[in-house]
């Protein structure tokens, strides 16, 4: 078996080069500038209310957690969608069409785009995420099962910005971003990373996306806090990785999990609140929690069908389709650049 190399983009300073056991090539770009995203990290934490960027959620636990939450039964996002796909498969190839190249944004591991492979048969499989494990574990199975596919992966955080120019070919491509994720951006946000994929985005490609819908706020709660606790113990966790990465001292179960739905912003939003005063030490700086103040962690924007058409309209895309399940809990929609659908 080919043993390949991780590939280092020159443009960006990264970690020293790591050899991995792939059948299929990786190239890091990630932006590592570990100054930057501790400054970062530590000024949400100082800020009142103080903020922790959602992304700290996923440590090897974290993402253990989330697995673990997709199959909840109350977390509907995960199961709905895959009906969705189920049920409009034939519907959905015929509008993406075949042998195109399939870009897949946030991979994880790669299990959702790997159902779509013998339908789609894309020339190019290249997925992309910032966590490097999953796609370690990932793609030699895929790289085994597809050898007729170029399959490759490319660490990158593009919650910062879009920049696939090296990884992108000239030529039809399709962009995968199921799971809702687009909804952990704020809209403005979202705006501008769908921009970023519609110039990516060649003649006769486009978007298969997922987005999960507004519905009655006390089932969106139970959603973000389960009745088995396992979303609270995935908000919590998040503390564990930020005393990792900083040194800091927090108290985990010092902190109670809040989830609550804004309907003024249509956002859920998850929050760790302080059951007593509780004094860490962040970069010297000795930071009171008082009992009851919070700290942000994720936000989980919701849209009408309608509105997220709009958004992907003013994103660039000319023609988009939606299919819902028959409640309507979940829309998935393909968008092309083209008005020719
Ligand atoms: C990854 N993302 C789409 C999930 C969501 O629903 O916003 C993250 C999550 N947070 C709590 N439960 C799930």
């Amino acid at each position: 078996m080919q043993r390949s190399t991780l590939r280092i983009d020159p443009r960006f300073r990264t970690p020293a080069p790591r050899a991995f056991d792939l059948d299929a090539d990786v190239v890091d770009r990630r932006l590592t500038d570990p100054a930057a995203e501790r400054r970062a990290l530590v000024t949400g934490l100082l800020a009142t209310p103080a903020t922790i960027a959602p992304k700290y959620f996923y440590d090897a636990i974290g993402c253990a957690l989330f697995c673990k939450i997709c199959n909840l039964p109350e977390y509907y996002p995960t199961r709905t969608e895959a009906r969705i796909f189920d049920r409009e498969r034939e519907a959905i190839v015929a509008a993406i069409g075949t042998g195109k190249q399939l870009i897949d944004l946030g991979a994880g591991d790669c299990a959702k785009a790997a159902m779509w492979l013998p339908w789609l048969q894309p020339s190019t499989y290249v997925a992309v995420d910032i966590a490097v494990d999953a796609l370690e574990q990932a793609l030699p199975k895929l790289a085994l099962a597809y050898p007729e596919i170029d399959i490759r992966g490319v660490l990158v955080d593009f919650t910062r910005g879009l920049d696939l120019d090296l990884d992108v070919a000239d030529g039809p491509t399709t962009f995968f971003y199921p799971g809702s994720s687009i909804g952990n951006f704020t809209p403005a946000d979202a705006l501008e990373f769908l921009n970023g994929i519609t110039r990516h985005c060649a003649a006769d490609g486009g978007l298969l996306i997922g987005v999960d819908t507004k519905k009655d706020p006390a089932r969106l709660r139970a959603a973000y806090d389960d009745a088995a606790g396992v979303t609270a113990a995935f908000n919590r966790n998040v503390l564990v990785h930020v005393n990792r990465l900083l040194g800091t001292r927090f108290r985990p179960d010092g902190f109670k999990h809040v989830a609550l739905y804004n309907e003024a912003l249509s956002r859920v939003e998850m929050h760790l609140e302080a059951i007593d005063a509780q004094t860490v030490t962040i970069d010297g700086i000795g930071r009171i929690f008082r009992a009851g103040e919070r700290i942000h962690t994720e936000s989980s924007y919701k849209y009408a069908p309608a509105e997220f058409v709009a958004m992907l309209q003013r994103a660039g895309f000319a023609n988009v389709r939606v299919w819902q399940d028959d409640a309507r809990d979940f829309a998935v929609c393909y968008a092309t650049t083209h008005s020719a659908g």
